[in-house]
């Protein structure tokens, strides 16, 4: 547990300090008397070699993580897995990628074009999982991604690092409801994701979810420096399944929404 905690101190500083600056005053608003559970964290990539989902599950597994549940999202492209740790108090691991292959050919020289700039050997040590971009690319390329898929612009801007934690919405007292956390934080000036409803899921699928719209982040391009979406907070209450234990899972249907927190 102790590679574990050291990992995900590590995705901490990287997501707060460069993807969601916010991070730390939500974190603040919610914390109780015991410190908050985080219920998963989620990456991104592109299934090019070298960069596939299965590397950045590499370092997890390595600690003792296992694959436990895939997802399609045939609109946006991407398949994602997840996976779980031994350890319950462990967070839980959302990783998804874009399926290049089904882009535009300009999407994918594009994309190609970036992953070979990765220098030689960067991604064999865990640490790339918080270490931001491993290419250059210009603000004009940035936005022609975009348009195509804003998944593919994401992940070229910022590179790898975690987009989201989770606060676990079971675990606090003072609040029962995803909706009552989404009121909370709207009083405090944040913009609640609204892609689908405020509140993804529902107790029958045994997990409901919120989340906050992306911060604006300032992200170094070639050509300057510009504000963009980056990483934002998320919410989960999960309910007990038939065996007594809580939903481990995700719902395809509201990952769906929630990757558009990141949308302009
Ligand atoms: C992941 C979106 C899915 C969830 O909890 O369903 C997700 C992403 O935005 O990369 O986190
Ligand atoms: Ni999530």
């Amino acid at each position: 547990m102790e590679r574990v905690e050291k990992l995900f101190d590590a995705l901490w500083q990287d997501y707060t300090n460069r993807l969601c600056p916010s991070a730390a005053q939500v974190h603040d608003l919610l914390t109780e008397e015991e410190p908050l559970l985080n219920d998963h964290i989620a990456l991104r990539t592109f299934n090019l070699p070298g960069v596939s989902l299965d590397v950045l599950a590499a370092p997890f597994i390595a600690i003792g993580y296992k694959p436990c549940g895939t997802y399609h999202f045939e609109q946006k492209k991407l398949y994602a897995e997840h996976f779980e740790h031994p350890n319950p108090a462990a967070p839980k691991v959302f990783i998804s990628e874009l399926l290049v292959g089904q882009c535009s050919a300009a999407l994918q020289n594009t994309v190609r074009e970036l992953v070979k700039q990765i220098p030689e050997g960067a991604m064999k040590d865990g640490a790339f999982l918080y270490g931001g971009r491993l290419w250059d690319l210009d603000y004009a390329t940035y936005e022609q991604l975009a348009e195509e898929s804003e998944y593919a612009g994401w992940v070229a801007a910022h590179g790898y690092g975690a987009n989201h934690f989770t606060v676990s919405v079971n675990q606090l007292e003072q609040f029962t409801e995803v909706t009552e956390v989404n009121s909370l934080l709207r009083h405090n000036g944040f913009t609640i994701n609204e892609a689908g409803g405020e509140v993804k899921g529902s107790p029958e699928v045994l997990l409901e979810q919120s989340s906050t719209m992306a911060d604006r982040v300032d992200v170094r391009f070639t050509d300057g420096i510009r504000s963009i979406p980056g990483g934002f907070y998320e919410f989960a209450k999960r309910y007990l399944q038939e065996n007594g234990e809580l939903y481990p899972g995700f719902v395809a249907a509201s990952a769906d929404k929630i990757f558009e927190s990141t949308n302009m």
